[in-house]
């Protein structure tokens, strides 16, 4: 049993695993511990990270990268239609409205339900779903030693991540063994890639006025321009000298140069650097914080390493900004640190963690008073998480209950709707009266919004009030997720927060039907499933049938290296010839005919071939014997 902590990145994956001794960040198969987020796909199989980001100019169209950002996202959504036209790949509208990717065959469905979808697809129980600072603040708390006891003023620290695609900020009070987070801001389309576009919009200009390119106009130069800018824009965090850029052979044969230094990089990049302020101000306003109740602020992120945006967030906050943990890995070990504290067979430091709800939800349903609706909001902006609520309605039939996004202005997405709620088989009273219905809301470890759960009140005696609902519920922290897999929640006690202890009451659950916008429907959830794993064993089948065909050719190889060498002196000239024609037979059929066989043509073939190979084998091990006995070696062809 173990468990990962998984930073998925716009542009860099980082896994970090739990083990007895602490928390490790693992490496991929190319012992790199940073995996590009990218999926190639191509007729037959997948190929993902290093080597799918090693395909990009090669198989354009099908090899996606920044998909993070369209998980959850209608296809029409203004980011979607802005990002089309500059991907290699091609978007598509699926028929649920949310945005594919059109190769030979990829998805993507909801942010945070969009994701824990993905992992019941890849196979992975999901603890929880933490928010990127989060993970990073408990990275930072679970190792100090120093921190403030409970009755003790919390140390506050300010947390920053500016990724490739996305600018975090958060401020976190801490006290022995726990945090909360205070606020939260972010600017959802500010990282490093901004800084890499407007190097490639300047070198564009400037490779049209001087070589006459129109670099716009193919999609290769612009991923291999891409490529050498963000290259460009890492050297300048360290350098401030004049910087070449050279592109041999760029387009139409024609090699490129260009240079740039971090004073002109600056002045290019004005206007994204100057996005850097806002949302740190903002941060700190929610916290109420001033800025010496600030202890440290820790940044982590790629792009944090541009010199100038160090410099704007020190100069904000009016102290040196603190690299103490490690800029790239940092998410993923707080995952794992998560996961580790989360499951049972790890004994780990207790910590626990109260997040924000980081935009406030409103419930809204049809009330015969009020303007024909009532609303109210249920969580409100950084309100703690994960949290219940109860609301108490008085109703005498089903009813509906729409939740949306208070603040539109504030979210990422023009679409406020969350999920459409049906609270079924309501009934009045036997007295015709209307029946008290305790209706629960939640947001859960993942940080995602529901109903979860409703009851028929039925009280001895009716108490004849109109009132349609009332809002001063009872109201509890579930501090510890009780649910992981979304199961309706435990029943409340129906006597709580009851003045009139002496009325009995029965409870009745009540179906509810959910709705949520944009999770995908279990049909086509198993449908993914079921085709990812389809995909698994095809990835697998096509890697063995590689390798087959791979150990054909390496035999090739060898044994007519060996001949020219080792096996010289003890074959005759003829059967030389012969051995030679045979390999370059089988050469030219594997261009050709057997470009493209089932694995196992690949293991005949070799078999085939075999024999000789055994024969020299054996003639390798003895030469001296062969020498002796003056034999000539017989082939076997
Ligand atoms: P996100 O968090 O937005 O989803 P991510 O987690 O994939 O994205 P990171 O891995 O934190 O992003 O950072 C990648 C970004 O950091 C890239 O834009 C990369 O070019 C940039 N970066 C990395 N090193 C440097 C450096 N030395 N100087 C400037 N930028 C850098
Ligand atoms: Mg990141
Ligand atoms: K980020």
């Amino acid at each position: 049993m173990s468990v990962v902590g998984i930073d998925v990145g716009f542009q860099n994956c980082y896994i970090a695993v739990a083990r007895s001794g602490g928390i490790e960040t693992i490496a991929n198969e190319y012992s790199d511990r940073c995996t590009p987020a990218w999926v190639s796909l191509a007729s037959k199989n997948r190929t993902i990270g290093n080597a799918a980001k090693g395909q990009i100019i090669t198989n354009f169209k099908n090899t996606v990268h920044g998909f993070k950002k369209f998980h959850g996202r209608a296809f029409d959504d203004p980011y979607v239609q802005g990002e089309k036209p500059k991907l290699p790949y091609s978007l598509h509208k699926l028929a649920s409205g949310n945005t594919g990717i059109k190769v030979p065959s990829f998805f993507t469905d909801a942010e945070r339900r969009s994701v824990m979808d993905s992992t019941q697809i890849a196979g992975l129980n999901c603890l929880r779903l933490i928010n990127d600072t989060t993970a990073v603040a408990l990275a930072y708390g679970i190792y100090k030693q120093d921190l403030p006891t409970p009755d003790e003023k919390p140390r506050n620290v300010v947390f920053v991540d500016l990724g490739h695609s996305s600018f975090q900020v958060s401020i976190s009070a801490f006290n022995k063994g726990k945090l909360k987070v205070l606020a939260t801001a972010f600017d959802p389309y500010l990282g490093g890639r901004n800084f890499d576009e407007v190097l490639v919009e300047h070198f564009c200009e400037e490779f049209k006025a001087r070589y006459k390119l129109n670099v716009r106009e193919n999609p290769r130069a612009i991923l291999r321009l891409s490529q050498e800018c963000e290259k460009l824009k890492k050297l300048m965090s360290a350098n401030c000298s004049d910087l070449p850029i050279n592109i041999e052979c760029f387009m139409n044969d024609i090699d490129v140069t260009g240079k740039m230094n971090r004073v002109q990089f600056e002045e290019l990049c004005a206007p994204f650097l100057m996005r850097v302020e806002a949302p740190l101000k903002a941060v700190i306003e929610q916290s109420k914080l001033s800025r010496d109740e600030i202890y440290a602020v820790e940044v982590v992120g790629g792009a944090t390493r541009i010199p100038s945006i160090k410099e704007r967030i020190a100069k904000f906050f009016g102290k040196d900004v603190s690299t103490t943990l490690n800029a790239d890995e940092a998410v993923a070990r707080g995952c794992a640190l998560q996961c580790a504290i989360l499951s049972p067979a790890f004994k780990v430091r207790e910590f626990s963690i109260t997040d924000v709800v980081p935009f406030p939800i409103t419930l809204r349903w049809k009330s015969p008073t009020e303007d024909g609706v009532g609303e109210c909001e249920v969580y409100s902006k950084n309100h703690a998480a994960p949290f219940s609520k109860v609301i108490t309605f008085h109703k005498d039939e089903p009813f509906d209950l729409e939740a949306f996004y208070s603040l539109p202005q504030e979210l990422p997405y023009p679409d406020i709707r969350i999920g459409h709620f049906s609270v079924q088989n309501v009934v009045p009273q036997p007295d015709g009266n209307s029946s008290k219905v305790k209706v629960k809301v939640r947001i859960n470890v993942h940080g995602i919004f529901s109903v979860s759960s409703a009851s028929l009140i039925e009280k001895e005696k009716g108490e004849g009030e109109d009132v349609q609902m009332d809002m001063e519920a009872t109201v509890q922290n579930e501090g510890r997720p009780e649910d992981q897999n979304g199961v309706p929640g435990e029943k409340q006690d129906p006597a709580s927060g009851g003045s009139k202890p002496k009325v009995k009451v029965k409870s009745t659950d009540l179906p509810i039907l959910a709705n949520t916008i944009r999770q995908l429907d279990r049909g086509v959830l198993n449908d993914f499933v079921e085709y990812e794993g389809q995909m698994i064993v095809q990835d697998k089948l096509e890697k063995e049938r590689n390798d087959a065909k791979n150990a054909v050719e390496e035999y090739v190889y060898d044994l007519r290296d060996k001949l020219c060498g080792i096996y010289e002196k003890y074959t005759t000239e003829e059967d030389s010839n012969r051995l030679t024609l045979m390999l370059e037979d089988t050469e030219n059929w594997l261009y050709e005919e057997g470009e493209d066989q089932d694995k196992q043509v690949y293991v005949d073939k070799l078999e085939d071939l075999k024999p000789v190979h055994d024969r020299h084998r054996e003639q390798e091990d003895r030469p001296r014997a062969f020498e002796e006995m003056g034999k000539k070696i017989q082939l076997y062809m």
